[in-house]
C-alpha cells in the first residue's frame, strides 16, 4: 500500500517535470520561430503617398524604385479615383474623405494616370518606375 502511493507520488512528480519540460520546449520553438521569421522577413516596402487635394494630384510626378507601393488619399470630400492610362490600374471610386488607395509597382517604366470625374480639368499624373 504504501509502496503503492509513492509510486503514484513518483508519477505525479514525473508528469509535472514532463509537463515543464514541454512548456519549455514550447516557448524555445515560438521564440525560434520568431527569430527565424523577423529575419527573413524581406525589408520593408518603402510607400509614397499622392494626395488628392482639390482637383490635383500632389505630388504630380512621383519617381519611385521599383517594388514600392503607391498610396493615394483622397484629402477632399468630393469623388475622385486613379485609372492608369495604359490600363495597369484602376482604382474603385474613392468617395469619402481619407479614402485610400495603393499600388505596388514591380515594374519598371511610366505610367500615366488620371482621375476620371476631374481628367478633363487636368487632373493627371505620373509614376516613374525606375
Ligand atoms: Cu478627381
Amino acid at each position: 500500500m504504501l509502496q503503492g502511493s509513492s509510486k503514484t507520488f513518483s508519477l505525479i512528480i514525473n508528469r509535472s517535470f514532463n509537463m515543464k519540460i514541454a512548456s519549455v520546449s514550447l516557448v524555445l520553438a515560438c521564440l525560434l520561430i520568431f527569430v527565424l521569421f523577423t529575419s527573413f522577413r524581406q525589408p520593408d516596402t518603402p510607400v509614397y503617398v499622392v494626395r488628392m487635394e482639390g482637383m490635383k494630384f500632389i505630388p504630380k510626378h512621383l519617381e519611385i524604385p521599383e517594388g514600392a507601393i503607391v498610396r493615394w488619399i483622397n484629402g477632399t470630400n468630393s469623388e475622385h479615383n486613379v485609372v492608369a492610362k495604359e490600363g495597369a490600374f484602376k482604382s474603385p471610386m474613392l468617395a469619402q474623405k481619407n479614402a485610400q488607395y495603393e499600388v505596388r509597382f514591380t515594374r519598371k517604366g511610366t505610367y500615366e494616370y488620371y482621375c476620371a470625374p476631374h481628367r478633363i480639368m487636368g487632373m493627371k499624373g505620373t509614376v516613374v518606375v525606375r
